[in-house]
């Protein structure tokens, strides 16, 4: 397989056996929920000892040798892979942007904060060739700090460092990022079963960008953001300008933020395709074992940096690609620019009568001047009339060019790391930024008894005090750790109107406890919590279970200006599976959605069965629906909800409008109704195991216990302030 950009290899064999010969499961029941997307990077997988923990180990690390050995790795050029002018800083910044760039708004998914490109798919995509050597350069680092740095820290730090010995002052670096240790199973990177296949096949009209299918937010499998040759590979830089603006919208970048990291990006090293790029071997996941973990060999590669290929296109950007200056903007803007075609027959721009010493020398022989070069993604800052007024603004005021690029780099790099509470180190930036979604500290040294009382005599109903807190809650995501009940957001716009909160309901609920707040100076956060904790208690005690559910104050509250409202959007749940709702809206079906949510919410297969039983019978729908309150006793938390789906006595039947009937067998009586988010947890073999434990006779104290150490897991999923 080649790696050549715009030839369309087919993926060989998409898996259709196990490792050990057969057909799998997934092969032969490709619709079935995969509930093992509740179980990764688990300890079954995890080398390390059970009590470690990243963020501790972090902290130990000598943070100023570390920094020391990366900038000498820069200039220690290695024979198996010669730096380009003897500096490896264009390779690592391109090796930690491809790291983090994966990272999409939508979901969340993605991004540099796993360590995931060590593994498949990353690892093997075209767009990622040429970075199994870098990831192997920094392994003696690796090797000599250990568990004191994981690989998710390294990549990103190699990139600050990289810029930092090219002369450009960083905005900051936060540690605490740790390693996964097999890939990621619930990401979706896309359909096509070939690589860098037509655009439109993610499109439904390429001609309109923002048809691009939720969550993806490249325009080909396998690249990382746009074809830098163009559409489809065809050169029009304004075109391109179009989907570079949506694929890094779907980044969370903004135009001014896109302008500065494209051009920030390639004011340093070079693009490699001085050769034929056909001629590469396979990638590395699937080479053979003595390639060791290396992909796209290049049988002409000699001991010179100038031989080397990557992406078939050919020449740095700029005069002096060694060094982070204004040199992109002065060649780009500098001169007129023409079509031309590289070595290995990529599709790029060249420059008209260019001077002889604007042009950057041969990256081996300093002897040699060559030509340099701009891909159609960099032709379209020049082009789009919004770029090319950003870049006009970067040119007049380099220092402002600076600052907004390396706060773009800095958002870039964690943006997926969730608030502030989760960087660590000595360069951890003082200022707070919006996109960090940050939240005060709240106050933590209160009577939790006395406020309790207050709540209770506030006269709040049960399930609203149950149904409220869940709101506040359910919005966190692992996968970017953002959202969550700390901050109390869900009384700020835009979260307050979104149809799944019902917003009369949430007012009634606020309006009693606003004014508790405003007495104890307590956060509306913890008293949201701390009143969903009472409803569970409460809903235990009359099932007959006398139990506290743990609570931990300090959450604080978020103002309007803390609040980055567009940014909230994607949060917005427009199904629920917990509270047995789906939004018109929702174009996945109500077991995917639920399943979505248990996953970004963290939960296990368990914990998810335990919880959505459990608050069923709590009465906890949305719109106060029966679908799935199987009890005649709506409010206790009792098994009920497992007890009935697991009775042959009973028969399911679908109804009208996607709403099954539960009815008894004997009677034909109709007795219960049901969604789909109901019955998969009878019908998924796996979840129906769960369903079982929690319907058997001896675990009815379990059930309990599990559904409170359930709930108690969501309402602290965002306590980063904890740890
Ligand atoms: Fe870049 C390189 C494309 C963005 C940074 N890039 C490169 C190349 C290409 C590209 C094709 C070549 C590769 C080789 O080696 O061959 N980019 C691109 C595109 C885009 C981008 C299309 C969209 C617009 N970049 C970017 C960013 C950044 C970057 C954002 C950061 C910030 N790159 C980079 C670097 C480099 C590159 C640094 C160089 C590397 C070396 O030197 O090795």
């Amino acid at each position: 397989d080649g790696n050549d950009i715009g030839k369309c290899p087919v993926m060989h064999g998409a898996s259709l056996t196990t490792s050990f010969g057969g057909r799998t499961n997934e092969d032969w029941w490709p619709n079935a929920l995969k509930v093992d997307v509740l179980h990764q990077h688990g300890k079954t997988n995890n080398p390390m000892d059970p009590d470690f923990d990243y963020r501790e180990a972090v902290k130990g690390l000598d943070y100023d040798a570390i920094k020391a050995d990366l900038h000498a790795l820069m200039t220690d050029s290695q024979p198996w892979w010669p730096a380009d002018w003897g500096h490896y800083g264009g390779l690592m910044i391109r090796l930690a942007w491809h790291a983090a760039g994966t990272y999409r708004h939508f979901d969340g998914r993605g991004g540099g904060a796993t360590g995931n490109q060590r593994f498949a798919p990353l690892n093997s995509w075209p767009d990622n060739a040429s970075l199994d050597k870098a990831r192997r350069l920094l392994w003696p680092i690796k090797k000599k700090y250990g568990n004191a740095i994981s690989w998710a820290d390294l990549m990103l730090l190699s990139g600050n460092i990289a810029y930092e010995s090219m002369g450009l002052k960083t905005f900051g670096f936060g540690f605490g990022r740790a390693d996964i240790w097999a890939p990621e199973i619930d990401i979706n990177w896309g359909e096509e079963d070939e690589w860098l296949a037509p655009s439109e096949n993610r499109y439904e009209d390429l001609e309109d960008t923002s048809t691009m299918s939720n969550p993806l937010a490249a325009t080909h499998m396998g690249l990382i953001y746009v074809n830098p040759e163009g559409v489809n590979g065809i050169p029009d830089p304004a075109k391109t300008a179009l989907h570079v603006r949506e694929t890094f919208a779907r980044m969370a970048m903004n135009d001014e933020e896109t302008a500065a990291l494209a051009a920030g990006g390639h004011t340093v090293g070079k693009a490699h395709g001085n050769g034929d790029a056909g001629a590469l071997g396979a990638e590395p996941e699937g080479a053979g074992v003595e390639a060791q973990g290396f992909g796209w060999g290049n049988p002409s590669q000699t001991d010179l940096a100038a031989s080397l290929i990557t992406s078939g296109i050919e020449g740095a950007w700029t005069t002096e690609p060694t060094k982070f200056d204004m040199g992109y903007f002065k060649l780009l803007f500098g001169y007129e620019w023409q079509l031309t075609k590289s070595p290995a027959g990529a599709n790029q721009w060249e420059p008209i009568d260019i001077k002889e010493e604007d042009m950057p020398v041969d990256a081996s022989d300093p002897s040699v001047r060559r030509m340099p070069m701009m891909t159609d993604a960099d032709m379209a800052m020049k082009v789009d009339p919004i770029y090319r007024e950003i870049c006009e603004k970067f040119m007049a005021d380099e220092a402002y060019f600076r600052d907004t690029f390396a706060r773009a780099w800095f958002k870039l790099t964690h943006r997926d790391m969730g608030p502030k509470a989760n960087y660590i180190g000595p360069d951890v930036p003082a200022e707070d930024l919006i996109w960090q979604d940050p939240i005060p500290a709240g106050k933590t040294d209160y009577d939790v008894a006395a406020v309790k009382a207050k709540i209770a005599d506030a006269g709040i109903s049960q399930s609203d005090m149950i149904t409220t807190a869940w709101d506040s809650a359910r919005t966190y995501r692992a996968s970017d750790k953002r959202g969550g009940a700390n901050g109390a957001r869900i009384r700020l716009a835009p979260q307050r109107d979104w149809e799944g909160n019902e917003r009369e309901r949430l007012d009634g609920v606020f309006k009693k406890l606003e004014p508790i707040a405003a007495e104890t100076g307590v956060s509306l956060a913890d008293i949201i919590v701390l009143a969903g904790n009472m409803g569970i208690e409460a809903a235990a005690k009359s099932a007959g279970y006398d139990i506290e559910v743990p609570f931990s104050p300090g959450r604080g509250d978020a103002t309007e200006e803390m609040t980055d409202v567009d940014s909230f959007d994607v949060l917005e749940p427009i199904s629920d599976g917990f509270r047995n709702w789906h939004s018109k809206d929702a174009r996945k079906s109500r077991e995917d959605m639920f399943l979505d949510r248990a996953q970004l919410l963290d939960l296990t297969g368990a914990e998810a069965t335990v919880l959505l039983g459990g608050m069923r019978v709590l009465g906890t729908n949305h719109g106060g629906t029966a679908h799935g309150v199987f009890t005649d006793r709506v409010g206790q938390l009792t098994q009920d909800f497992f007890t009935t789906l697991t009775d042959m006595s009973y028969e399911w039947k679908p109804g009208p409008d996607d709403i099954y009937e539960i009815c008894d067998r004997a009677t034909g009586e109709t007795k219960f109704t049901a969604t789909s988010a109901d019955l998969v947890f009878g019908s998924n073999s796996v979840l129906r195991a769960y369903a079982e434990v929690y319907a058997q006779d001896d675990n009815a104290e379990k059930f309990v216990r599990d559904f409170v150490a359930a709930w108690t897991k969501v309402m602290n999923a965002d306590r980063f302030d904890l740890a």
